[in-house]
């Protein structure tokens, strides 16, 4: 029996972490996301989680996203990648202690990039674990790059890259506002919500978008458009909700209608 298309989860960094303090975690918000997945009951599920003030602080403070230039950020490299492992495990005590069947699969050991952007992925246990029913996790980490040495790949990254890789039905994004702003609603009231975008709105929208600005080495909302556009030409229907309210994801993942942006092609 063919598996049905996957779905790709990503869990923004900003909600599962308080991003005004360094290492700061926002346990509840990781309870309340896992209770949810575990209800959903979602087949053939990725899950991928961002770095919020774990990964982008000790990032920024290294330099690591511009690539290898002095010793000393050797150790931030290490450091960087030892913060996200620390994050992930603690989103992967919350899902395996409910029952789900989570592995974690570590980005730097199986993914090279090229100034940034994935040369190659070693899928072979990402594959069998889907085969066999489990629930790969990934997320974004600091990684060697064949120009620079190393860097940082972002969730973002990533989540479009899967989807296109296995072929994914559809991608839902989970931030802590309620979709896709023309401006930032955190510092425009006047900000206007899409509730749906067509490839070529998306396109204009991404031109209208600055980057984010809290600590976040990897650009923030203008980076993630980017990101999508290549997934959504290849007709992923990507979802973007508020995963700080309570039953987004549930309902986001059930296909329930549901505040948010929805992205599709046409
Ligand atoms: O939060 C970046 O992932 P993102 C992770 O998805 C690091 O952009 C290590 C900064």
């Amino acid at each position: 029996m063919s598996q049905p298309r996957p779905t790709v989860l990503k869990i923004g960094g900003s909600v599962i972490t308080d991003k005004s303090k360094e290492l700061g975690v926002q346990m509840e918000a990781i309870s309340r996301i896992a209770d949810e997945i575990l209800e959903a009951n979602t087949k053939n599920l990725i899950i991928v989680h961002g770095g919020g003030s774990f990964g982008h602080p000790v990032a920024q403070k290294h330099a690591i996203k511009e690539g290898f230039k002095e010793e000393s950020q050797i150790i931030g490299f290490a450091e960087t990648h030892h913060v996200m492992t620390v994050l992930n495990g603690l989103f992967m005590d919350a899902l395996i202690w409910r029952g789900i069947p989570a592995v974690s699969i570590t980005p730097s050991s199986c993914i090279m990039t090229r100034n940034g952007r994935i040369m190659c992925f070693e899928d072979s246990p990402l594959k069998q674990l889907m085969k066999m029913g489990f629930i790969p996790v990934l997320y974004g980490d600091a990684v060697f790059d064949t120009k620079l040495g190393f860097t940082i790949l972002s969730g973002d990254q990533l989540v479009a890259f899967l989807a296109m890789r296995f072929n994914a039905k559809n991608i839902v994004i989970g931030v802590d506002v309620d979709g896709l702003y023309d401006v930032d609603p955190k510092t425009n009231v006047k900000a206007k919500m899409f509730e749906r975008l067509t490839l070529a709105e998306l396109k204009n929208v991404q031109k209208l978008l600055g980057g984010s600005n809290v600590c976040d080495v990897t650009g923030g909302m203008a980076n993630k458009i980017a990101e999508l556009i290549p997934a959504v030409e290849h007709g992923i229907t990507v979802l973007m909700v508020n995963a700080t309210k309570p039953r987004y994801i549930y309902k986001a993942l059930k296909g329930e209608r549901i505040k948010g942006t929805l992205i599709e092609k046409e």
